[in-house]
């Protein structure tokens, strides 16, 4: 299998936490791949332009980053880190949407406020987008206490999510308002995958 990635990705954390958790990892050869490079020919992989892409060894495009996880532990015969269908996987896969939402909503503030031209940037936009967040986090500072002791896609998407935040946003510091959650996390940062894959520039 091949997977095309940036380094610092959130997205392609996801996959690459699952992937070392469940032993995948020595199979998956990585391409790294500058997504905003207007010469890349990363449309090729995901007509979107986006990383991750997976292509598997039968040539089969895998896109975007549930996808690609849910895929990925279809391939593996340890501890499946996508529950069966049933209530155990409604929270995980919820728990995923969520994160995956609170990174959007990140991503784009960075966009708006980094790469965007200052005479074209939109502060409501900003703030929009901050307001979910907020409320993202505040979420999760509700569910804190459950999510200990589990290790589900959900909990991978949340460990993505909060390490982006403080790779891209420190100065934010949601800790300071969170503090179940930023208990939790730094357990979690002591697990070898998620030590591994912290995103640094
Ligand atoms: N929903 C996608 C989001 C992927 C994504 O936005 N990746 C970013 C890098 S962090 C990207 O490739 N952006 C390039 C672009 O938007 O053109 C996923 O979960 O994989």
């Amino acid at each position: 299998m091949k997977l095309r990635y940036s380094p610092t990705s959130p997205y392609v954390r996801k996959v690459v936490i699952l992937a070392l958790e469940t032993g995948l990892d020595a199979r998956i050869e990585r391409l790294k791949t500058n997504a905003w490079d207007p010469a890349t020919d990363l449309p090729t992989d995901n007509p979107l332009g986006k990383v991750p892409a997976l292509i598997l060894d039968d040539g089969q495009q895998v896109y975007d980053s549930p996808v690609i996880c849910e895929v990925l532990d279809s391939l593996h015969d340890g501890a499946k880190l996508f529950p069966p269908a049933g209530p155990a996987r409604w929270t995980a896969i919820r728990r995923q949407a969520l994160a995956d939402g609170i990174l959007d909503a990140a991503l784009q503030v960075v966009i708006e406020t980094i790469r965007r031209p200052a005479e074209y940037r939109w502060s409501g936009w900003v703030e929009r987008q901050k307001a979910a967040i907020a409320r993202g986090l505040d979420q999760l500072e509700r569910e804190a206490d459950a999510l200990a002791g589990q290790f589900t896609i959900g909990e991978i998407t949340i460990i993505a999510a909060l390490g982006y935040l403080d790779f891209r946003l420190p100065g934010d510091n949601w800790q300071a308002t969170h503090p179940k959650l930023a208990a939790w996390n730094a357990e979690m940062l002591k697990r070898p995958s998620v030590a591994a894959t912290v995103p640094v520039e």
